[in-house]
């Protein structure tokens, strides 16, 4: 399928490593996918579901050990440990190599080896990059096939430039204790071994598109961020957009999708989504900060989809959809999961593989961060410019975090730098989206801390930097949070489309057209120009999670302090300056 040189001489010694009996090149025709979907029910790696209600849809269960990423055997290989930076875990990369390598031998024996040439961005986009993955796992292929744009004309558009990021993964047992995830920027080489999850095997999406883009973008000028883009049309169809970073399962998807309320609805309003985890972004022409989305699908958390929370969501999984460790129920052949709706399936098989009555009370019938990996082209609110070579332009970049308490509903930050201060200083609770405790507060610096493919310091440094050439064109900076919680632990926003309200008024903002209340932290919105139209929501009620407390924070700017003494010197100065501003306005 290539001549190029670079290419067919690396699978070659890859080829040699894992010894695979044969190869295959995936060459992104329906017809060869659909002979891989036929095998893989065949072995029982994928069901296939009612054809009728869900057509072309399959069902996928990991292993019981292997059903999120594992960050801490996640490894940033660069040549130097400071390189790596205090938030990610090293290796040095020739040992690094040969533990890899020593794993890997032979483990293709007896299976296929899938090529898979994919474009990250649309192919031939200015913004795009290219990667080739090596799998022994269907699951992978198939994936990957609606993650990204794969096949021969991604090989076409490549043609003999070396400039391609290389990925081998290799099953192997799926042994937890043998299991890594690792990373070579300055060879532009991911190797990933023992998992079929995936965030640690799909290696175009967190792996290439955030840490090897993200060392890559630091490089050449650039920003590869874990956020959405999401566009909102008025009244006059003017649309804007912004990009938002939350942590993993904290809201992106259902952000980037959400329906506006009734009473935005009437006044013509509409969003559109461009994108719903990863953003590639440059400045343009016009000195403007422009976005694009480089996947071509969504990985996006099943459990709380539902037709009232997310219904574009549950819209694009009616058809072409991968499920990955959800309930399968037995009577249609369909899926469910936890808060789909409150008829569980009573003749079922949870997430394990094992029956299940559908009482929620012991088992789940869901693994709470089970996914769907549905085609985006399905979206019916996919924006026209998702296909487009040269992104959109963002007016503002919205920072967020799951925090039941501290954090307001809403807040602007005073300038770039400080809305870089905003941004590194975010903590949210941690999810079930990675292995390890669930619902422990985490400094999580723009949803990064998982994927910043170098030193966190040098990359809070790049921030800066991007901040001083978009000068004046720079979009404002905001941070959000749905998640205060009552004293019955009940969430007090409503969330989900009427997020609208809030992101209407962060438009306002950068028009210019909204007044706001100055804070220490920022600044935050008037109570009253809030639409509240359609809630029962109290302007009390809103006021008090408007508000910002001067003794928490005076707390949270000692943690601040605490967190920011593990970058030493490489932690910008404006940054510091920004924290003793900061608490000179607590005081
Ligand atoms: P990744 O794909 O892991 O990067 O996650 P994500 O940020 O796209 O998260 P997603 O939108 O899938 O949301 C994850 C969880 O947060 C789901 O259980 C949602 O129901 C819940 N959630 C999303 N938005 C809101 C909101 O506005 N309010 C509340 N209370 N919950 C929300
Ligand atoms: C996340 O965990 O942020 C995800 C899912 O978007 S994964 O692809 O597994 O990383
Ligand atoms: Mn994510």
């Amino acid at each position: 399928m290539t001549q190029n040189k670079s290419v067919l001489e690396w699978i070659g010694k890859m080829k040699e490593l894992v010894c695979p009996d044969t190869v295959l090149w995936i060459d992104g025709s329906e017809a060869q996918i659909e002979a891989l979907r036929a095998e893989a029910c065949k072995t029982g790696e994928m069901i296939k579901l009612n054809q009728e209600k869900l057509p072309n849809c399959y069902l996928h269960r990991t292993a019981v050990n292997d059903v999120a990423r594992v960050e801490g055997r996640t490894f940033i290989c660069s040549r130097k440990e400071e390189d790596a930076g205090p938030t990610n875990h090293w290796m040095e990369p020739q040992g690094a190599y040969k533990m890899l390598f020593d794993i890997a031998r032979g483990s293709y024996k007896g299976r296929t080896m899938y090529v898979i040439p994919y474009s990250m961005g649309p192919v031939g986009s200015p913004f795009s990059k290219i990667g080739i993955e090596l799998t022994d796992s269907i699951y992978v292929v198939l994936n990957m096939s609606i993650m990204t744009r794969v096949g021969q004309n991604v090989l076409d558009t490549l043609g003999d430039s070396n400039d391609w990021v290389r990925g081998l993964h290799c099953k192997c047992d799926i042994d937890a204790e043998k299991r890594y995830i690792c990373h070579f920027p300055e060879d532009n080489t991911i190797i990933s071994v023992n998992s079929g999850y995936g965030g640690n095997v799909l290696l175009g999406k967190k792996c290439f598109a955030l840490r090897i883009a993200s060392y890559l973008g630091k490089t050449e000028g650039w920003m590869a961020e874990h956020m959405l883009i999401l566009g909102i049309q008025n009244p006059k169809g003017e649309i804007k957009y912004v990009a938002a970073a939350f942590p993993s399962a904290c809201g992106k998807t259902n952000l980037a999708m959400l329906i506006p309320p009734e009473f935005y609805r009437k006044k013509g309003y509409k969003a559109w989504t461009v994108g719903d985890d990863i953003a590639w972004m440059r400045i343009g022409p016009d000195g403007r900060l422009w976005a694009i989305n480089p996947e071509n699908g969504f990985f996006g958390v099943a459990p709380g989809t539902n037709e009232k929370s997310n219904p574009n969501a549950l819209a694009t999984t009616k058809s072409g959809t991968i499920f990955t460790n959800v309930a399968e129920n037995l009577d249609d052949k369909t899926v469910w999961w936890e808060g789909l709706d409150h008829n569980p399936p009573k003749n079922a098989i949870e997430w394990t593989g094992k029956p299940w009555d559908g009482t929620t009370s012991k088992d789940k019938g869901a693994h709470p961060n089970s996914r769907f990996t549905a085609p985006a082209k399905n979206c019916p609110c996919l924006s026209d410019e998702f296909n487009s070579g040269k992104g959109v332009p963002i007016s503002a970049i919205i920072f967020g975090g799951r925090r039941a308490h501290t954090t307001p509903l809403v807040y602007q930050s005073r300038s770039w730098d400080n809305g870089v201060f905003v941004g590194s200083i975010m903590a949210s609770e941690t999810t079930a989206a990675a292995t390890g405790a669930v619902g422990v507060v985490r400094r999580d610096p723009m949803a990064m801390l998982p994927f910043c493919g170098y030193n966190m310091g040098d990359y809070f440094a790049h921030w800066i930097e991007m901040g001083e050439k978009l000068g004046d064109k720079a979009p404002k900076i905001f941070n959000v949070n749905w998640f205060r919680l009552d004293d019955e632990g009940h969430f007090i926003w409503p969330g989900f489309g009427d997020n609208l309200r809030v992101v209407d008024w962060i438009l306002k903002r950068c028009d210019g057209t909204a007044d706001a209340v100055e804070t220490p932290i920022g600044f935050v919105p008037k109570a009253e120009d809030i639409v509240l139209d359609g809630l029962d929501l109290s302007l009390d009620t809103l006021k008090g999670i408007l508000g910002v407390d001067k003794d928490e924070w005076t707390k949270e700017a000692d943690g601040i302090e605490e967190f920011y003494k593990k970058f030493g010197d490489k932690l910008p100065k404006q940054l510091r300056t920004e924290l003793e501003n900061l608490k000179a306005r607590l005081k």
